[in-house]
C-alpha cells in the first residue's frame, strides 16, 4: 500500500473557518494527504474582517513543529501567517533542524480585511526563510512588496519573479486574479517561466490564497513536479471558489470540499436513476403511460443550478413492441425538458429533485385521485409571452396549490400534447408512483 504523505501547515487560525490553518487542513484532507499544524497566531475574525490577533510565543510554535516532525515523516510544509520577526526566525530555525521543504505563502493581509504581518516580518521572511524554501507563492500585492516593483503588467510580473528568485528561493509562483487570472511559475535553477492559464471564477475568495499554497504543498508531497502541482492547485482553488457559499455577512469562504461533494452527489443520483430506469423497464404496463413525444425521468443533485446538474435518459423512454424501451444511457445534462421541470420545482422546494412525465388521460387523473396524490395544473393558454412553458407552468401550478404537489398536469394546446408530470424526492420515488399508476391502469 502506498504511504499517505504527511504535510504540515505553520499558520494562523481563522475563527471564521475560512482561511488560515482551518483552510489548510480542509485542503489537505480534500487532496488525500494527512494534515498537521503548528498554529502561529490566533486571529479573532469572521467573514467581514479581523477583530484582533494574538501571537503565540515562538517557543510554543517551535514545540508544535518539533512534536509532529519527531514522530511523522514530513518533507513538505506550508507557511502562512508569520506575524513577527521572532516567529519567522523560530520557524526558519526549525525548517533547518528538520530539513523541511517549505512552500511559503507570504501572507500580508486577510481577504476579508486586516493586516496579518508587520513590515519587518516580511523582510525577515525574505532574508531568513526564502533561502530555505522550495517555492514562494505571493499574489501581485505581496510580490510588489517583496520585490519593490510596482506591478502593472505581465513584464512587471516576470521582473518581480526574477528579483524574488534572487533571494535564494528555488521557485516563485506569482498568483494571478489581477490581469488575466493566469499564474506565473519561475524556476530559478534553469531560469524558466511557465504561464498557467486560469479563468476568473464567480464566488467568494476568503481563504483562496491559503488554500492555494496548501494545495501546492499537498501535490508536491504526492510527487507532482512543481509546474504540475501549481497547475493542479490552481484548478483546485477555482473549484473551491466556484463552490463557495455565503455563510456570513462578508466575503464568502472558499469551499474545498465542494468538488468532492458534487461528485458524491452525482454518483448517488446516477445510482438512483439506474434503479428507477430498471423499475420502468420491467413494468410492461408502463407502455400505456408513454406519451406520443416519449417519456423521460430526471433527477438533480442537491443545490442544482442548471441542466448540467440534472441526470436523465439521453434518448428518452419509448414504446417498443408493447414494452417500455430505454433509449440511451443515463447522463447529466441529457434532457433539457424534464430537467427544467425539476429545476423549476427546486426553486420552491429543494427537496423535490425528481420528475417523470407520463401520458395524460382522464383515466390517469382518476387513478391519481384514487391514490390520494396531491395535484395541480396549468393552462398553456394563460402562458405569458416570452416565457419558457416548463418554468412558467410548473411555477404557476405550485403557486396556485401553495406548495409542490405530487403531480402537475396540463391539457395541452395547439400542437402540444397534454401531459402529466409526477414529482418526488428521488427518481425511484417517482418511478414507483408511475409503475403503480401503470399497474392500476391495466388492471382497472
Ligand atoms: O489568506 C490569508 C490568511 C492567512 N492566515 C490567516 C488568515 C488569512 C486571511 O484571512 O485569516 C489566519
Amino acid at each position: 500500500m502506498n504511504k499517505t504523505p504527511v504535510v504540515l501547515t505553520i499558520a494562523g487560525s481563522d475563527s471564521g473557518g475560512g482561511a488560515g490553518v482551518e483552510a489548510d487542513i480542509k485542503t489537505f484532507a480534500a487532496l488525500g494527504v494527512h494534515g498537521t499544524c503548528a498554529i502561529t497566531s490566533v486571529t479573532s475574525q469572521n467573514t467581514t474582517g479581523v477583530i484582533s490577533s494574538y501571537d503565540l510565543p515562538p517557543d510554543v510554535i517551535a514545540d508544535q513543529i518539533d512534536a509532529v516532525c519527531i514522530d511523522m515523516d514530513i518533507e513538505y510544509v506550508k507557511t502562512g501567517m508569520l506575524a513577527s520577526p521572532d516567529i519567522v526566525l523560530a520557524v526558519a530555525e526549525r525548517m533547518k533542524k528538520h530539513a523541511l521543504s517549505p512552500v511559503v505563502d507570504p501572507v500580508m493581509a486577510a481577504e476579508a480585511g486586516g493586516e496579518l504581518l508587520t513590515k519587518d516580518a516580511l523582510s525577515v521572511i525574505a532574508d531568513e526563510l526564502l533561502p530555505l524554501s522550495k517555492v514562494v507563492t505571493p499574489n501581485i500585492y505581496e510580490a510588489s512588496a517583496l520585490s519593490g516593483i510596482s506591478i502593472k503588467n505581465h513584464k512587471d510580473v516576470r521582473n518581480a519573479a526574477t528579483i524574488i528568485g534572487e533571494m535564494g528561493v528555488h521557485s516563485v509562483i506569482i498568483t494571478g486574479g489581477h490581469f488575466d487570472a493566469s499564474d506565473l511559475v519561475y524556476e530559478t535553477a534553469n531560469e524558466t517561466f511557465t504561464l498557467i492559464p486560469g479563468e476568473f471564477i464567480k464566488g467568494g475568495t476568503h481563504g483562496s490564497g491559503c488554500t492555494y499554497s496548501a494545495a501546492v504543498a499537498a501535490y508536491l508531497a504526492q510527487g507532482f513536479t512543481l509546474v504540475d502541482a501549481a497547475s493542479q492547485a490552481k484548478r483546485f482553488v477555482e473549484h473551491a471558489i466556484g463552490g463557495s457559499v455565503p455563510v456570513g455577512r462578508g466575503v464568502p469562504p472558499v469551499n474545498q470540499l465542494s468538488h468532492i461533494r458534487r461528485n458524491a452527489a452525482c454518483y448517488h443520483v446516477l445510482q438512483d436513476m439506474e434503479m428507477a430506469v430498471e423499475m420502468i423497464k420491467n413494468c410492461t404496463s408502463f407502455s400505456y403511460l408513454i406519451p406520443e413525444v416519449g417519456c423521460n425521468i430526471a433527477m438533480a443533485i442537491p443545490q442544482a443550478g442548471n441542466v448540467a446538474d440534472v441526470a436523465a435518459v439521453a434518448g428518452r423512454i419509448v414504446k417498443l413492441k408493447h414494452k417500455p424501451a430505454i433509449v440511451g444511457c443515463v447522463e447529466f445534462g441529457a434532457s433539457s425538458h424534464v430537467a427544467r421541470i425539476v429545476l423549476a420545482t427546486m426553486q420552491s422546494d429543494g427537496g423535490v429533485r425528481a420528475a417523470v412525465n407520463v401520458r395524460y388521460s382522464k383515466k390517469v387523473l382518476r387513478i391519481i385521485d384514487e391514490m390520494d396524490l396531491s395535484i395541480s395544473s396549468f393552462d398553456r393558454a394563460e402562458e405569458p409571452a416570452k416565457t419558457s412553458t416548463m418554468d412558467w407552468g410548473v411555477t404557476h401550478a405550485i403557486k396556485i396549490y401553495g406548495s409542490v404537489p405530487d403531480v402537475i398536469y396540463d391539457e395541452g394546446g395547439v400542437g402540444k400534447e397534454p401531459m402529466v408530470r409526477i414529482l418526488g424526492k428521488s427518481a425511484t420515488d417517482v418511478a414507483g408512483i408511475a409503475v403503480d399508476i401503470a399497474d392500476r391502469f391495466t388492471s382497472g
